[in-house]
């Protein structure tokens, strides 16, 4: 069910799901049998293994308003620290019809429609700039999106006539990716950012919008962010136009970059008339 509720490139549906299958409102995780509220959990105590700190997860697992808590598995992480798989049962339902869902404006666009879409629209190949920025070294994803063989049988932007890229790899300062970003007039900047200790990656985020901001080339690119940790709600919460998180195929990216481009060139065009 769509509330009709949005901004920019955003959504808020209400309780939907993209399967027609029926189901409950209250939906409660499954187990041994539906809805017996039965799930694992793991996490890390700083207490050195042994009959206290399987108590102590027990009792962290209660907190949690886990029932019937179990201790599946306790690993010894040096010398004073345990790892814990748990078990137990949750009691109270989510309700899905309360539930609000973040989630970006695009179709699923075949490769062939994307190339005619862009062509049509700027008449030239879609520039696009991408790093994983900071500190960050992992690579992977941003190739996954960029780099020609892509991700899951899925083709990469290098694979579309309509896109140039540009991958900068890992580890680029965020000045570097500006001054990049510039000297190719780029039309989209593409952030990989995986590392999010100690939230390092919400800072590092911020400051890219505030130089592109500074550098006045803000509302000339599409600024995407995608990684593990990163949702389409929080990436436009820090001045992004959107964000894409984990299973992300490029197919996904360039469907949203086409009809991005397209839908500014329209709203030009009404600006000039
Ligand atoms: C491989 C790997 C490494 C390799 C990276 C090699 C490389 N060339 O990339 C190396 C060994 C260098 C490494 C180092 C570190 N790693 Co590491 N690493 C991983 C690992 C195992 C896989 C990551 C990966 O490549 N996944 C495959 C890709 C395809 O998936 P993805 O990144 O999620 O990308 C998809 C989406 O997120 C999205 N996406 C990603 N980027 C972008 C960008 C755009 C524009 C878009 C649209 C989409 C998009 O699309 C992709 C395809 O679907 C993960 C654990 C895991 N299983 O995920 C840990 C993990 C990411 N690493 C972690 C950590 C902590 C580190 C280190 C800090 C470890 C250390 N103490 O030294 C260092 C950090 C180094 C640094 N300065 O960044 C943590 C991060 C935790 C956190 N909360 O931040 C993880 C989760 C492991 C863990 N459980 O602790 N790592």
């Amino acid at each position: 069910m769509e509330t009709g509720i949005g901004h920019r490139n955003c959504q808020v549906t209400s309780g939907g799901r993209a399967s027609s299958a029926p189901h409950s409102d209250l939906v409660l995780p499954y187990g041994d049998e539906l809805n017996d509220g039965l799930m694992q959990v793991s996490f890390t105590l700083p207490v050195a293994a042994g009959a206290l700190a399987e108590e102590a997860a027990r009792q962290a697992m209660k907190l949690m308003g886990l029932e019937d808590p179990q201790v599946a598995e306790a690993a010894a992480i040096g010398n004073n620290a345990t790892f814990f798989i748990g078990y137990g049962r949750l009691t109270r339902p989510v309700e899905l019809s309360k539930l609000r869902v973040a989630k970006p404006m695009w179709q699923e666009l075949d490769q062939g429609t994307i190339n005619r879409l862009l062509q049509e629209t700027l008449a030239r190949p879609l520039v696009v700039v991408g790093a994983a920025t900071g500190q960050d070294a992992h690579t992977l994803g941003l190739d996954a999106i960029l780099n020609y063989k892509g991700f899951a049988g899925n083709r990469g932007l290098e694979a579309y006539s309509a896109f140039k890229v540009v991958n900068m790899g890992s580890q680029v300062p965020n000045e570097s990716l500006v001054a990049k970003a510039r000297e190719l007039t780029a039309d989209a900047i593409l952030v990989s950012q995986v590392v999010t200790e100690r939230n390092v990656h919400l800072a590092n985020l911020t400051n890219l919008v505030e130089l592109l901001e500074a550098e006045g080339l803000r509302d000339k690119v599409v600024l995407v962010v995608g990684g593990p940790r990163i949702t389409h709600a929080l990436a436009v919460e820090l001045g992004y136009d959107a964000g894409f998180g984990p299973g992300t195929r490029p197919q996904d990216v360039a469907s949203y970059l086409a009809q991005e481009i397209a839908r500014r060139h329209v709203e030009l065009g009404h600006l000039h008339e």
